[in-house]
């Protein structure tokens, strides 16, 4: 069913192959000692996955290629993909040659004839061609704009736009965040580092405090399970006090907008109730916490980019804006725009909430698919809903969820799937 020999390689000699359950392929290197053992489970929620890993090109060209799937409307197949990619990222070493991969759970045909090729070759050739294509350049540099996704930049590739000049010369009508996602273009692009979160984190604590007391402030997201860099930063608000929270993003969101901290937002209402909603999770958005999408005006200091003051600038994406006209750089400046999320959750909901915005993408996906294809449960981040007793499972931690949810505790810094 496995093969061990790569394992027992590392390992030293080894003996059986423990077949604990149906998800798991437990290899017992040593039984009769407190050797060390291995075990590749099919659910990305049920295995250790970090963020440094040794088969980065072969991860890379397979999420390239779930990327494009993503782009072409294939779910299913972008899914499979990054399955197979984040199977890749859990092994101890790297992968030398296929039979390294037998008995491994998500590696499809598709993914094992990439992964061979790149093996063989050093590179596979539909993922060259695919990294080259006219569609995948041009949908990629679409849905680099913020307010973009990939229908509306499908619908643009189809009427022959494949740049942002393309666009600008078009002339069409952008809504107010994608305007802001032009305006804004090259910063949004760029990483945003540690520190610059760490930045944006003092000053959304200042104003968290500011206008509710005790109420407290959790980075997520991708910082959150240890990266460096990210495309935005993720923040989770709660008071101990529940109901304090209640309509406490409008209040943030003017105080920042009076000390000039914002360049963009929109905030949307809290529209989750239980009574109402049930536990089923609406398959359109995320979740229905009072959630605030922002562009924020980072100052540059030596602290936050280290001694350099150099910033690429906007590139001319800057025509036909609105009153943020002003705001628009022109480089060299001494502000970047940073994407921020502010999600507020109610604090009975909050371990939910952690849990969902903690990420990776998948990892949520992978639990969700768990709970309800494992334990005829339905998880959210507002709830936990056991279908067969028909009653809502309640837990103030992440670590109680794993356990409702009969998993391993997996730390966020494990949760790179
Ligand atoms: N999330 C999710 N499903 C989505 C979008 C987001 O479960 N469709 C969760 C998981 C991560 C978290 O929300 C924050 O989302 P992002 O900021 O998009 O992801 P990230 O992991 O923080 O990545 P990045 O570092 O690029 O910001
Ligand atoms: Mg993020």
């Amino acid at each position: 069913l496995l093969d061990i020999s790569w394992y027992t390689e590392s390992m030293g000699k080894g003996s059986p192959i423990l077949i604990e359950d149906r998800h798991r392929l437990k290899v017992d290197l040593q039984s009769n000692t407190d050797s060390p053992t291995f075990a590749i489970e099919s659910y990305a929620c049920q295995r250790r996955t970090p963020l440094k890993h040794h088969n980065a090109s072969l991860t890379e060209a397979l999420e390239l290629l779930a990327q494009n799937a993503e782009f072409t409307d294939n779910e299913g197949r972008s899914v499979a993909f990054r399955r197979a990619a984040a199977v890749l990222k859990t092994l101890p070493r790297a992968v030398r040659r296929l039979d390294d991969l037998k008995g491994l759970p998500c590696l499809g045909e598709h993914s094992l004839r990439v992964i061979k090729e790149i093996l063989e070759d050093g590179v596979s050739s539909e993922v060259e061609s695919t990294r080259q294509s006219e569609q995948y350049k041009a949908m990629k540099v679409l849905t680099g704009i913020f307010g973009v996704g990939t229908k509306t930049a499908e619908r643009w590739f189809r009427e022959g736009i494949r740049s942002l000049a393309d666009l600008k010369t078009r002339g069409g009508r952008l809504n107010r965040e994608q305007q802001a996602g032009l305006d804004y273009y090259d910063d949004l692009n760029r990483p945003v580092s540690k520190a610059e979160a760490h930045a944006i984190g003092q000053i959304v604590g200042e104003a968290v405090r500011a206008v509710l007391p005790g109420a407290e402030i959790t980075l997520t997201g991708g910082f959150r399970r240890g990266k460096e860099v990210g495309h935005d930063v993720d923040f989770l608000i709660t008071h101990p006090e529940e109901g304090k929270e209640e309509g406490l993003m409008p209040k943030i969101v003017s105080w920042l907008e009076t000390k000039g901290l914002l360049l963009y937002q929109k905030t949307t209402r809290n529209s989750y109730l239980e009574s109402k909603d049930g536990p089923v999770r609406p398959s359109h958005n995320m979740d229905r916490f009072e959630r605030c999408f922002s562009i924020f005006k980072l100052k540059r200091t030596p602290e936050v980019c280290g001694t350099s003051n150099q910033s690429a600038g906007q590139n001319d994406v800057t025509e036909g804006s609105d009153v943020r006209q002003q705001e628009v750089q022109s480089e060299p400046s001494d502000w970047r725009a940073v994407r921020v999320d502010l999600v507020v959750s109610p604090y009975s909901q909050f371990a939910f909430a952690l849990l969902g915005w903690t990420g990776s993408k998948l990892f949520e996906r992978e639990l969700r698919r768990w709970a309800g294809q494992e334990k005829s449960m339905s998880l959210s981040s507002h709830v936990l809903y056991d279908r067969a007793q028909n009653r809502y499972l309640r837990a103030s931690s992440e670590e109680e969820i794993f356990a409702l949810l009969g998993l391993e505790y997996i730390p966020p810094s494990q949760r790179n799937a």
